[in-house]
């Protein structure tokens, strides 16, 4: 790997601070999991002054931004759209190679991204208030929605395209400045994001790029007085971390944490449909979203049917380099993350689980973090495997007696993000719908792969704070003012 790094041109992909390309102190190499020889690019990672100064030309550019005209907005935020839509294959591209995800879903997720910006430039059109008359002869009350200021926007690995797309254009839309630190395994994909943003004519100072760890930058940026909201995507420990420390000094926090999202399958289920949104949930982007479903609880009268059918399934994809001709999935993104799925298949084993299928590291053609995806059974809700986020391809099935107590054992873990039930039954659709204790519920439908323009998040330990996306979005990217007025 060494080797491979040092034969690559070295051009470092900088950093962008008030308006300028500004080189870090430090470089990182970016390797693709799908070929480990191959280096996807170098990028720079920012000293503290760096982000100090990405933060204060977000501050200085707030005081103009934040009265900007929406023409302005709509203009930028469309512009990056079309953009990307326009480049969805030679960016989905670049986001696989440095992800592991397979080109159709690379492709499908920058296209996502694109069009996240065509709805909040659309949104920026339509930002309201409401008048309301007021318990005072001659007073009027006025509410209105004004930006927050500079948001420090920390992202994850595992959506390098999207899931910043889903947090900048808002925060833009509704008139704020940003500083965005991307994930440090995937700096690729961020940085050709911010390539974009920085040339769609926003003022030098709405949006900086700081890349770097999240002991260094996102500190800074979770500290920092000047940056009045944090919007977080990634695991409980930290969420939990960022959470404090801003309520401590009083700033916004929206938090996107773990899943540990059931898949409940009724006897009376359609069996291509339950193996279908099974194996899409639970495994495809190498099961690596915190809306995989991880717990498929599958009542007593399809049970034996349903994994025999599923095993079928397993046997038959595709496992392989991401941008390879049918691949269907990919390998896992890096080493720790390969040790921690295959620690927790040694946990499920030693808990008495048993591995059905798959759990082996594969050796292929190239050298990769190849997983064959894996399958327990005869697992009991309590055990580590059926408590704790895996974020691998890595799937337990429950078995229960009977609806009642597969909505029990659903709901019974500290995550709800996401959850699905499959059966053709109305009754038990609409009270899984109301009685799901979780933020997201999907009947017939995978429990990954959500729309764009509509709310995204959970509950218990899942999520903190506002919704994403769509139109929920505006709580957490504007303040509210309630204003009384008397001529
Ligand atoms: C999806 O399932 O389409 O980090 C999106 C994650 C989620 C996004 C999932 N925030 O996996």
């Amino acid at each position: 790997m060494a080797q491979a790094a040092s034969s690559v041109a070295r051009e470092v992909h900088r950093h962008y601070i008030g308006g300028e390309w500004t080189a870090g102190m430090d470089a990182i190499a970016n390797v693709n999991p799908s070929d480990l020889h191959e280096v996807v690019g170098h990028y720079a990672t920012a000293t503290a002054e760096q982000v100090q100064a990405a933060i204060t030309a977000a501050a200085q550019a707030f005081e103009s931004w934040q009265f900007s005209p929406i023409e302005q907005r709509f203009d930028a935020l469309d512009a990056i759209g079309s953009e990307i839509l326009a480049r969805r294959e030679e960016l989905g591209r670049l986001l696989s190679r440095e992800e592991g995800k397979t080109l159709a879903e690379g492709i499908g997720e920058v296209a996502r991204a694109g069009r996240v910006f065509k709805f909040f430039a659309g949104e920026s059109l339509r930002i309201s208030g409401e008048l309301l008359a007021s318990t005072r002869r001659g007073v009027s009350v006025e509410i209105t929605r004004e930006p927050v200021g500079v948001i420090g926007l920390i992202t994850p690995w595992n959506f390098p395209m999207a899931i910043p797309a889903w947090k900048i254009a808002p925060a833009l839309c509704y008139g704020n400045t940003v500083v965005f630190k991307p994930a440090e395994l995937v700096p690729a994909s961020a940085w050709a994001l911010s390539e974009i943003i920085a040339r769609a004519g926003l003022p030098p100072g709405v949006f900086n790029l700081v890349m770097g760890p999240g002991r260094l930058v996102g500190e800074l940026l979770v500290n920092s007085p000047k940056v009045r909201a944090i919007s977080f995507t990634g695991s409980v420990p930290i969420g939990a971390a960022i959470a404090a420390k801003a309520a401590a000094r009083g700033a916004k926090v929206q938090l996107e944490m773990g899943g540990k999202n059931p898949l409940v399958v009724l006897d009376d289920a359609d069996l291509e449909v339950a193996v279908n949104v099974a194996v899409q949930g639970a495994y495809f982007s190498t099961g690596q979203r915190c809306t995989a479903s991880s717990r498929l609880i599958v009542t007593e009268g399809i049970h034996d049917r349903f994994i025999a059918a599923l095993e079928a399934r397993l046997a038959t994809l595709k496992i392989g380099h991401a941008l390879a001709a049918g691949t269907e999935i990919g390998p896992v993104v890096s080493e720790p993350q390969l040790r921690q799925d295959l620690d927790y298949i040694a946990i499920g084993q030693r808990e008495g689980a048993r591995l059905r299928f798959g759990g082996q590291p594969l050796r292929l053609e190239h050298e990769g973090y190849y997983l064959q995806p894996a399958l327990f059974t005869d697992t009991q809700p309590a055990m580590r495997i059926n408590q704790e986020e895996i974020f691998g391809p890595v799937a337990t099935v429950i078995r229960a007696r009977d609806y009642e107590q597969a909505l029990a054992i659903a709901n019974d873990v500290p995550f709800g993000l996401s959850s699905g039930v499959v059966t053709r039954s109305l009754r038990y659709a609409a009270d899984f719908r109301r009685r799901s204790q979780a933020g997201m519920v999907m009947v017939n439908v995978p429990t990954a792969g959500v729309d764009y323009h509509v709310p995204f998040g959970g509950r218990k330990g899942s999520s903190y704070g506002p919704r994403e996306q769509g139109r929920y979005a505006i709580e957490f990217y504007s303040n509210c003012k309630t204003a009384y007025i008397a001529p």
